[in-house]
């Protein structure tokens, strides 16, 4: 299947997603952009990935998981246990390429690991998961000022700001922590050793 058309991805992503959750989507889509514009990534990819990130968002937790059983998509425990939450990501991922032709392996995994992030990712990924935390419309995450900034310097400093942020917000919440949040978190941890974190 040949990827849609933007034009048409536009269309059906205001189809299935909430008029709040579209906003998102587009925002993030052009975030992911500007980010790729400065950081050598393909432009087109950001603003596809961007577009089809949480493109399964809008799905109840438990229609979630009957469509990863249906189509044999792994579900780990603490996925079960915050589908909403864990599994949009990996049932949109799955959308992107079964329902909207993308075959791009890069694009693909930046959708699927968009919310927990994972060990040694692509440029792309980094690209996306950052753009979803500091999009324009995001209020309520604190240090955005800061995050946004230095998106534009250096991605690794900060995922590691965005991952240390959302793990003490997990902690205030009753969201269990996914073990893949947490080895993310590890491993940009050690892989900003010796950096200035606070300029
Ligand atoms: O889909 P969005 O709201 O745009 O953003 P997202 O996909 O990054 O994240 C959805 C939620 O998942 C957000 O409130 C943060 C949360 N999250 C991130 N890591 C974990 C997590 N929730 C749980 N339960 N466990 C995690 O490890
Ligand atoms: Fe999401
Ligand atoms: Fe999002």
């Amino acid at each position: 299947m040949k990827t849609m058309n933007w034009k048409k991805l536009r269309k059906e992503m205001e189809k299935v997603q909430t008029e709040k959750r579209y906003e998102h989507t587009l925002s993030v889509a052009y975030t992911a952009a500007s980010l790729a514009m400065v950081h050598g990534e393909n432009i087109d990819s950001a603003l596809l990935a961007g577009m089809l990130h949480d493109c399964a968002k809008c799905i109840d937790g438990k229609k979630l998981i009957s469509i990863c059983k249906k189509n044999k998509l792994e579900i780990t425990e603490i996925e079960m246990k915050n589908p909403s939450a864990l599994l949009h990501a990996k049932v949109g991922s799955f959308f992107a390429k079964e329902k909207y032709g993308v075959e791009d392996a890069d694009i693909l995994n930046a959708i699927q690991y968009h919310t927990t992030g994972r060990p040694n990712m692509s440029c792309l990924e980094k690209i996306l998961y950052i753009a979803d935390y500091m999009e324009p419309g995001r209020k309520h995450a604190t240090n955005l000022t800061h995050i946004r900034k230095m998106a534009y310097q250096d991605l690794d400093k900060t995922l590691l700001k965005i991952l240390e942020d959302t793990l003490a917000y997990l902690q205030t919440t009753d969201g269990q922590i996914d073990e893949m949040t947490l080895k993310t978190y590890h491993y940009y941890k050690n892989e900003n050793t010796g950096k200035e974190l606070t300029e």
